[in-house]
């Protein structure tokens, strides 16, 4: 583009890079989606056919970046992780601007998520002004004990939140109390103590709930590297600093083997050792 005495504008765009070898997470969050849920009819406390399609356009975006190499989801929000080595967008220059980041994943799930409404809502078509739509956000973490610390932090957030809100809409749809009243009740209260209400007066055994609904979903890429039986654990040592090592036809091989990989929708523990243990590429960040 030829020099122009309006060129100068340029100066005006500030740099938000992101550091170098470090943890990269994006959230995203759905924006009013109380509203939107209320509008489209979503079953209470969790929908099925909502959550699926959250993980379905949570999958198209794991396709469309093989960088990102784990992510969390949980009611209307996804966490999508790049690893250290990552080197989307020039991060090898130390260059990653988090807005270039987090606008292509929120954008890229919002096209995925309105594109496959119609799938897994097929009797309740889209309408303005209830459209979809999702925030974002980058934070970056130093190493994995904290990355791990963060994916912790959401699922006992989904725990704690799913058995509040599993307690509070049997209380309202199954006993007939009113919301204010089954509110008014439950302040205050322990894990315990929302076991037995749902228990002992409604005869719900909280962990034959099912394990989408009390644990969030993980996506991961599956390779044939699984190892069954761990014997040694890798997952809390730190990653080596590879990022300068990697040649860029090191980094265009992985991103080929992630690619070809299988993206894995599950339910389970990601707190404890063993998930991180039997797949030690996600840490390593290799393949
Ligand atoms: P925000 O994020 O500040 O724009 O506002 P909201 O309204 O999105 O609030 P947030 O993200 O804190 O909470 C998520 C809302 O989405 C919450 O009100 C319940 C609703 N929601 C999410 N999943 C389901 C579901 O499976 N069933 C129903 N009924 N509601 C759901
Ligand atoms: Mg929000
Ligand atoms: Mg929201
Ligand atoms: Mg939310
Ligand atoms: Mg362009």
């Amino acid at each position: 583009m030829a020099n122009s005495r309006f060129e100068y504008v340029k100066s005006f765009e500030q740099p938000d890079v992101l550091l170098p070898n470090t943890w990269i997470v994006v959230r995203i969050d759905g924006r009013g989606f109380h509203k939107l849920s209320d509008h489209y009819a979503f079953k209470k406390p969790n929908d099925r056919r909502a959550l699926d399609l959250m993980n379905a356009a949570a999958v198209e975006v794991m396709k469309e970046l093989p960088d990102l190499c784990i992510a969390y989801g949980v009611s209307d929000e996804f966490s999508f992780v790049f690893h250290p080595n990552c080197q989307l967008f020039e991060r090898r220059n130390g260059t990653t601007p988090s807005r270039k980041l987090v606008t292509t994943i929120v954008s890229t799930f919002t096209a995925h998520y309105i594109y496959k409404w119609s799938e897994y809502f097929p009797e309740r078509p889209l309408l303005p002004p209830y459209l979809p739509s999702f925030d974002g956000r980058a934070v970056i973490y130093p190493n994995n004990r904290i990355l791990r610390d963060y994916m912790s932090w959401r699922q006992v957030d989904c725990h704690i939140n799913n058995l509040y809100n599993t307690t509070f809409w049997t209380m309202v749809l199954q006993g007939g109390m009113s919301n204010t009243d089954a509110e008014q009740e439950l302040k205050g209260t322990v894990s315990a103590d929302k076991n037995e209400i749902l228990f002992k007066r409604f005869g719900i055994n909280y962990n034959n709930e099912l394990e989408i609904y009390k644990k969030g979903t993980v996506l991961y890429r599956q390779y044939e590297l699984e190892e069954p039986n761990p014997t040694k654990s890798h997952a809390d040592e730190e990653t080596p600093v590879v990022e300068s090592k990697q040649s860029r036809s090191q980094q265009d091989k992985i991103r080929k083997l992630r690619r070809k990989a299988q993206v894995v929708v599950d339910h389970v523990d990601i707190i404890k050792d063993e998930f991180w243990e039997k797949r030690p590429w996600i840490l390593s960040g290799n393949p």
